[in-house]
């Protein structure tokens, strides 16, 4: 009984000591969303890691913030220093800088473009910091200069919709030059907008459409919707708009309703025709099914439990794949076009 009493007193001074030991761990420098109190008893240490993430342009965006702190969470170990680069490079690349000064385990880069990160990329590899990319690529001279990648195949997205736009046209009766387009890209040199733009361009040469105009939105809906309003002043007979992003599609449905014209597939009767991309949030679900946006490549934004499963492997001596692609279909209300084929791969085309 006496023996029981000491070993009950020992174990709440040992629990007691750890504890106050491991406080310190858990304060994050910055708002990393969720409050990281103790590190949990089962770890001996948070994993430190710096996000520098593109911004908050669009739903896609959000999600993907969310999804990300959620994954980095003190809870499954990790003291995450979360930065908004508010869609510019150079807060990116202070932000990376202060993630090497303050030697954290891992930097996890959402880069705003492609190129520009050679020289900041090369210091976080002399202070031997692994840097996991997410989402949009890097175009560096050494591969070496991060650990992986892990995102979407843009160009993929751009085909599949191209594709749909095309199978729609043959079912419809529309002959390719029939087809007037503009394109609202996204933020220019992001592999976004470069690799969604690159499979525009070669439909357009391959079915004869008419690319009556390109112009950036930036991926915002305040853009898309200035581009969009200007556009409708510069040209009369536009019946397709391809928006890099679905932020982008509603500020162009704004514009286009606020020109007394009409969305929708039927561009025979003078409707006009919005396809976008991401496909991810409630807005953009319900325009969807309304037929307001007629098309949506999808694009996945829940990157949060891949980054922290290539943490996991590293932490554990694990290679990741140098590349992950991730999976995604394609999003339409309209029934004319069951699927579309790239490739090898077919798509059925679904609701959200
Ligand atoms: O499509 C857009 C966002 O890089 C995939 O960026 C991302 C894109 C996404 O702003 O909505």
């Amino acid at each position: 009984m006496k023996k029981n009493f000491c070993l009950a007193i020992s174990a709440i001074i040992i629990l007691f000591l750890f504890l106050s030991g491991c406080g310190t761990y858990g304060q994050s420098t910055t708002g990393g969303g969720a409050a990281q109190a103790t590190a949990p008893l089962t770890d001996t240490k948070l994993v430190t890691v710096g996000f520098s993430q593109v911004g908050a342009e669009s739903d896609w965006r959000n999600i993907n913030t969310d999804s990300m702190k959620e994954s980095l969470s003190a809870e499954n170990g990790y003291d995450l220093i979360y930065d908004d680069g508010q869609q510019k490079q150079h807060n990116q690349i202070t932000a990376i800088r202060t993630f090497i000064q303050k030697e954290v385990e891992y930097i996890v880069l959402a880069p705003v473009i492609e190129d520009g990160w050679d020289t900041v990329l090369t210091e976080a590899k002399d202070a031997n910091i692994p840097v996991i990319l997410v989402d949009r690529m890097v175009n560096v001279s050494d591969p070496d200069l991060f650990t992986c990648w892990v995102g979407s195949d843009f160009e993929l997205e751009g085909h599949k919709v191209c594709e749909w736009l095309n199978e729609f046209c043959r079912a419809n009766r529309i002959n390719g030059n029939e087809i007037n387009i503009v394109n609202i890209k996204g933020t220019e040199g992001a592999s976004a907008e470069l690799g969604r733009t690159k499979s525009l361009k070669s439909a357009v040469s391959r079915y004869g459409w008419n690319l009556l105009d390109e112009r950036s939105g930036e991926f915002t809906q305040a853009k898309g919707r200035e581009v969009m309003s200007q556009f409708l002043k510069e040209y009369d007979n536009i019946n397709v708009v391809y928006s890099e992003n679905d932020n982008e599609a509603f500020g162009a449905i704004e514009a286009i309703e606020a020109a007394g014209k009409h969305v929708g597939s039927d561009i025979k009767h003078g409707e006009i025709m919005v396809l976008a991309f991401d496909g991810t949030s409630d807005q953009a679900v319900e325009a969807v099914r309304l037929g307001r946006i007629t098309c949506i490549g999808e694009c996945n934004p829940l990157h949060g439990p891949r980054v922290e499963k290539i943490i996991r492997n590293l932490e554990g001596g694990i290679t990741p794949d140098k590349y992950e692609y991730v999976d995604e279909g394609i999003f339409s209300a309209d029934q004319s076009v069951k699927s579309v084929t790239i490739g090898d791969e077919t798509y059925e085309v679904r609701l959200p």
